[in-house]
């Protein structure tokens, strides 16, 4: 039997955090259910009752639910974490290396995701949806985030990744984000940068990372065929 059930969707970047998780630690013994988001399956009593701000993903394990993408990948990375990769530093043994994972968890949280989030939703998920894109947003969060970015760039010219020397939950944490913006057409804010860019290189090369974001590369790049023929909406 499997051990817990998934709700996901390719269309989803932030379901990737715990997919991401999952693919690291080789954990395939669970159930995925697809969310169907263009139907509205995520906003039915039933789904809302379990995840009730309508959104995916949703993991549902030993009679509780979880939402929040996050939340989900920590609690997984925790569950198996006497699977390696680690991926959370051990706070008696490594208290440096936890710190600064927390850290870099909450860089992610708090000086990354309020601004790429908007930027995401104005220049891709709006439009695509019919939205006309808010320019005042965009312009502000960009320049936000590209002066965060700057701060970033600088702590990677000290360690390899995002917490320390080893690949952790921190460094999942800020890939489906930045995924995405090479979608927005804010690539180079990336790959302008000599740390993020050697960064990204490494961490969007492992193996996991391809075999998790394949799903959504393909959808996204089904959706972007369609709207060139719709003249630049979904439907
Ligand atoms: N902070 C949430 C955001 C979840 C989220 O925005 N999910 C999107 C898919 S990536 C969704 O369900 N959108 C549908 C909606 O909001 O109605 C997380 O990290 O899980």
């Amino acid at each position: 039997m499997a051990s817990f059930k998934f709700h996901t969707t390719p269309l989803s970047f932030n379901s990737l955090r715990p997919e991401l998780v999952l693919a690291e630690k080789g954990i395939t013994d669970f159930e995925v259910v697809p969310t169907d988001l263009p139907t509205g399956s995520h906003k039915t009593p039933e789904f809302m009752e379990k995840s009730p701000f309508g959104q995916v993903p949703l993991l549902e394990q030993d009679d509780i639910a979880i939402f929040e993408s996050r939340a989900i990948a920590r609690v997984l990375a925790t569950k198996y974490s006497n699977i390696q990769p680690s991926l959370i530093p051990d706070y008696v043994s490594d208290p440096k290396g936890f710190a600064l994972f927390e850290q870099a968890l909450s860089i992610e949280t708090m000086k990354v995701d309020p601004y790429a989030g908007p930027l995401i939703y104005h220049k891709l998920i709006g439009p695509a949806m019919g939205n006309t894109p808010d320019e005042v947003v965009i312009a502000r969060c960009s320049a936000k985030l590209n002066a965060h970015l700057n701060v970033i760039d600088g702590i990677l010219a000290k360690h390899k990744y995002m917490a320390g020397g080893a690949y952790t939950l921190a460094d999942i944490n800020f890939m489906p984000t930045f995924h995405v913006l090479f979608s927005t057409g804010d690539g180079d804010m990336i790959t302008s940068r000599p740390n993020l860019a050697r960064w990204w290189a490494d961490v969007s090369g492992r193996e996991t990372w391809k075999k998790t974001v394949a799903p959504m590369d393909r959808m996204y790049a089904q959706i972007q065929a369609q709207m060139s023929e719709n003249g630049g909406k979904m439907q």
